[in-house]
């Protein structure tokens, strides 16, 4: 039996989230952290000695850090022989919200047969694989820690006390990494090449967590393409159209 703790509000949490509505789980989800607390009771400390969102249980399995999170929800459950999409066919209508499958061909705008090479998650050639692991390390220790401070400045602090030198700091940051994605997504449909994996998941969150800011930005043409494909999913409801707190 999953169940996840964590608010919505933490860009980590809805990461896992995502990619549970893209896998088609249910995933079960207590609120936990900064006004919901649950994180300093020993029960959780017991379970995550950080104190922090997310944590995933699978039965006796416990499991913190939200990018791990993703490898091994992708890896339990999205793996392709097990995957309907996978194997190049779309759930009958209105069959209950498998989300990331109409989704993906959404994507791909592509019609109603999704190719097998379409949906990834959780690659099995080897190097596909590490191709994806790449992308979800870059987000969790380049762009996060980039655009980090102005998301903290503009959703986390009282106006009368933002400093908007730490905001353009970290935009100045943040604009270079995006160009170098939309430079990437100009050349791939995908962060890991041809297919969805679960290296979408991650940046899908960082995008929507940037151009929730209420700040100008670039136009990224492949970024924007690619980003409205995710918009497209059913899967990106209630986490990627939802407001930043
Ligand atoms: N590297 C960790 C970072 C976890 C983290 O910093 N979570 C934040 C929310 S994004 C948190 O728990 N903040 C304290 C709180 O919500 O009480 C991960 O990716 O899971």
């Amino acid at each position: 039996m999953l169940h996840l703790w964590g608010r919505l509000s933490s860009i980590n949490v809805r990461k896992v989230v995502l990619c549970a509505q893209v896998l088609g789980l249910e995933l079960p989800r207590t609120d936990a952290g900064m006004a919901f607390g649950v994180v300093d009771s020993p029960d959780y400390r017991a379970r995550n000695p950080n104190g922090l969102v997310p944590l995933l249980q699978d039965g006796d399995f416990t499991l913190w850090e939200s990018n791990t999170i993703v490898r091994y929800l992708c890896a339990r459950f999205g793996a392709a022989p097990t995957l309907p999409a996978a194997r190049g066919s779309l759930p009958p209508e209105g069959a209950p919200p498998c989300l990331g499958r109409p989704g993906a061909a959404a994507l791909l705008g592509a019609a109603p047969t999704l190719p097998e090479r379409a949906l990834q998650l959780y690659p099995q050639d080897l190097q596909q694989r590490f191709n994806a692991e790449r992308w979800m390390d870059w987000q969790q220790t380049t762009l996060n820690p980039a655009g980090g401070p102005a998301f903290r400045q503009w959703i986390r602090t009282p106006p009368a006390q933002r400093n908007p030198q730490v905001i353009a700091a970290s935009v100045a940051a943040t604009e270079p990494l995006w160009a170098m994605l939309d430079a990437h997504l100009a050349r791939h449909a995908f962060m890991a090449g041809d297919a969805l994996t679960m290296a979408d998941i991650p940046i899908a969150c960082e995008v929507h967590r940037w151009w929730g800011l209420p700040q100008p930005r670039p136009h990224w043409p492949h970024l924007e393409r690619w980003y409205a494909g995710w918009l497209a999913m059913p899967a990106s409801r209630g986490v990627l159209d939802l407001p930043l707190s």
